[in-house]
C-alpha cells in the first residue's frame, strides 16, 4: 500500500509532529497534564489525521518504530520544558495494542526516558481497553514492569470496549478516561448520567483517578464536578496545540 510505504519514509524525514491537549482540574482550573497527539504532515497530501494512518501503521507494524518516535519526541519535549523551568505537568502518550504487546514497550519507554533524563513520573501511557482482552496475564506482567519505571498507566476511551470488569480489577492502572461518547450525552440522557456516575464511584472504590474526555460545555463540566469527577479534558479548556502555544497558554484554563 502506498500509504504504508510513505509512513516508513516519513519517520526518517521528520514529517511527524506532536500536538498537546491540556487536562485540567475543573475546581481550580489548573493544568494537571498534557496529552500528546500525533500529526503527519505528508509532503503531497498535506495534514493527515491519526484515524487515517494509525490503523495502517498498526496493520503493517510500522506502529512499532512510529510509537518509539512518539515516545522519544514526548520525552524530548518534556526535557525542553524541564530545562526552561516550564515542566509544570506531565505528558501522556497513546499506545496502540500492537505496540504494547509486540513492540518491546518496556525497553522503548526506558530508553526514551533515559535518553533525555526524564523522570518516569512525568510520563503517562494511555492504553485502550482492547489491549487488555488479548492476553490478560501478559498485559498485567508488562504493566507491572512499566510501573517499575514510575510511569502512570491509564485506560483510554473507557466504556467503549471492555469485556469484563474483573479484568479492570486486576490491571495495575492509575487512571480511567471516560470516553467522550458518554460525556456528549451526559446533560440530556439520564442513562449516560447513571453510567458515568457508576464509573466515577468504581474508580473511587478501586483507588483510581478518573478523567472525563471530550468536555465541550460548561453544563457538562459542572455536572461532572457534581458527580465527583473534577479532572477533565476537552475543547472547552483547550484544543490540541503546538509546544509554543502550550507555553503561551495561560492558567487558569477557561
Ligand atoms: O488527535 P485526534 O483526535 O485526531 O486522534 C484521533 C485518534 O488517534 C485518537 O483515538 C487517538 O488516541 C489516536 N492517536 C493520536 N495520537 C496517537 C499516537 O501517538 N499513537 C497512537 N497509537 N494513537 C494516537
Ligand atoms: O482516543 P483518544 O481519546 O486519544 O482521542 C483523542 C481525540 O479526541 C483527539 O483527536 C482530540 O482532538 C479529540 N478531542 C479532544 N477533545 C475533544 C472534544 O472536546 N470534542 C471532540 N469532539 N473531540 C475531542
Ligand atoms: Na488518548
Ligand atoms: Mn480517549
Amino acid at each position: 500500500r502506498a500509504l504504508e510505504y510513505d509512513l516508513r519514509a516519513a519517520i526518517s524525514t521528520d514529517q511527524f509532529f506532536l500536538v498537546y491537549q491540556p487536562k485540567i482540574d475543573f475546581n481550580s482550573r489548573a493544568l494537571v497534564g498534557w496529552e500528546a497527539l500525533l500529526r503527519w504532515r505528508h509532503p503531497s497530501l498535506g495534514l493527515i489525521a491519526p484515524c487515517d494512518f494509525i490503523p495502517v501503521a498498526e496493520e503493517s507494524g510500522v506502529i512499532v518504530p512510529l510509537g518509539r518516535w512518539t515516545l522519544n519526541e514526548a520525552c524530548r519535549q518534556l526535557r525542553a520544558w524541564l530545562d526552561a523551568g516550564k515542566a509544570d505537568a506531565g505528558v501522556a502518550v497513546n499506545l496502540s495494542p500492537r505496540q504494547f504487546l509486540h513492540g518491546d514497550i518496556v525497553e522503548a519507554v526506558r530508553t526514551s526516558l533515559a535518553a533525555h533524563g526524564v523522570p518516569g513520573s512525568l510520563l503517562e501511557l494511555e492504553l485502550t481497553e482492547t489491549v487488555a482482552v488479548c492476553d490478560i496475564d501478559r498485559v498485567i506482567a508488562i504493566m507491572h514492569e512499566l510501573k517499575r519505571l514510575q510511569v502512570r498507566l491509564s485506560i483510554d476511551d473507557f466504556g467503549t470496549g471492555f469485556s469484563s470488569l474483573s479484568y479492570l480489577m486486576r490491571l495495575p492502572v492509575d487512571i480511567l478516561k471516560i470516553d467522550r461518547s458518554f460525556i456528549c450525552q451526559l446533560v440530556t440522557d439520564q442513562r449516560a448520567q447513571a453510567l458515568v456516575k457508576g464509573v466515577i464511584d468504581i474508580c473511587e472504590g478501586l483507588g483510581m483517578r478518573v478523567i472525563a474526555e471530550g468536555v465541550e460545555t460548561i453544563a457538562q463540566a459542572s455536572l461532572l464536578s457534581v458527580l465527583g469527577c473534577s479532572t477533565m479534558q476537552g475543547y472547552l479548556f483547550g484544543r490540541p496545540m503546538s509546544p509554543d502555544q502550550c507555553e503561551e497558554a495561560r492558567q487558569p484554563f477557561a
